[in-house]
């Protein structure tokens, strides 16, 4: 069994793409664990009250998907370790490498004011995954860049300190491992997108995700088939749908082929509503009782400093500081 680590950002509402791509494959392994990230969401503009309770809300997600029983769910502004290392890792990290994170150009893409936290934070997040000696960081698509840095820089800082990260893999999913949006399916799903019709919420009401999934964005023709390239809107609620009910892609494309893009997209509607209720409904339910919420996190804050803490001390020691 492969020890894992991997992270989500408090950044809003979370949102199917990060279901699909991520939550969906992170495993309560003993020993694995799962990190809302809250440092990361400073690195875009943000509002004190509603990171607050983005916090709590996603860690409710996390509980409700198990992931506090077996594995460890906690917060990681409440392990310092991980700021503390990422320093460190700033001071090996190049600036031509960071430089070439697709994520920062495309976040930081016709803003005037782009954070420095933003052209970083793949350093953060190579210390959040090299501080628990992890195999895996299961991760959507998006992220693959980054745990590949994350390779880069432990393998540099072994070659020069001596062997103390354990260098991770990425563990992508082979179908839905970018979830595109509904509005352009040339663009990923994203938390952050201030177009609502453009992404379904974990929080969303059965009403709103068939409305939203009835005007997605198809393609010209009526055929309903699998082909990325010439109709991206149709393959990505072939998609979408695929991993939710377990059904082959070309089984549903089969089913759907010749009646019209309407019956099709009431049939995506109804799987991703089947999916999303019982989720939407745990977490509703975990966040009338913050005390548990609170004891999850707590729990898991305790079991991720004692792995953080010598690992720190490790690094300190390699590099002269101790
Ligand atoms: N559209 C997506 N399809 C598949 N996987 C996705 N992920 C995100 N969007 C998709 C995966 O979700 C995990 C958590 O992501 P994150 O919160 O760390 O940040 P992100 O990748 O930047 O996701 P968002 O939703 O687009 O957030 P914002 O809007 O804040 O930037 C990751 O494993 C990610 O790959």
């Amino acid at each position: 069994m492969a020890k894992a680590f991997s992270g989500i950002q408090p950044t809003g509402q979370i949102q199917l793409g990060n279901y699909i791509g991520a939550l969906r494959n992170w495993r309560p392994d003993p020993g694995s664990y799962y990190c809302v990230v809250d440092l990361h969401s400073l690195s875009q503009t943000w509002e004190p009250a509603e990171l607050r309770a983005n916090i709590r809300s996603t860690a409710a997600l996390l509980q409700a998907l198990g992931l506090g029983e077996g594995s460890h769910v906690f917060v990681q502004s409440h392990v310092h370790e991980h700021a503390e290392l990422a320093w460190v890792l700033n001071c090996l990290g190049r600036m031509g490498e960071l430089s070439r994170m697709t994520q920062f150009k495309s976040k930081g893409r016709g803003k005037a004011d782009v954070s420095v936290g933003l052209f970083t934070y793949p350093l953060l997040m190579a210390s959040d995954i090299l501080l628990y000696s992890v195999q895996e960081v299961p991760v959507g698509e998006d992220q693959k860049q980054h745990v590949e840095l994350t390779r880069d820089i432990a393998e540099r800082f072994n070659s020069r300190f001596g062997p103390v990260f354990t260098v991770p893999q990425p563990r992508i999913a082979e179908v839905g491992a970018r979830v595109m949006s509904l509005r352009n399916p040339a663009e990923k799903m994203s938390k952050s997108d201030p177009d609502p019709n453009s992404k379904i919420l974990l929080s969303d009401s059965d009403e709103a995700i068939q409305k939203k999934i009835m005007t997605a964005v198809t393609d010209s023709g009526r055929e309903v088939a699998y082909d990325p390239a010439e109709k991206p809107g149709v393959s990505n609620l072939l998609e979408i749908a695929s991993t939710l009910c377990g059904e082959p892609i070309e089984a549903l494309a089969a089913r759907y082929r010749d009646q019209g893009y309407g019956a099709f997209k009431r049939g995506v509607a109804e799987i991703v509503v089947e999916a999303v209720r019982p989720l939407r409904e745990q977490v509703k339910e975990l966040l009338s009782d913050p005390a548990a919420i609170e004891r999850t996190l707590e729990e898991g804050r305790a079991a991720a400093e004692r792995e953080a803490r010598p690992m720190l001390d490790r690094v300190k020691q390699a590099v002269g500081l101790l």
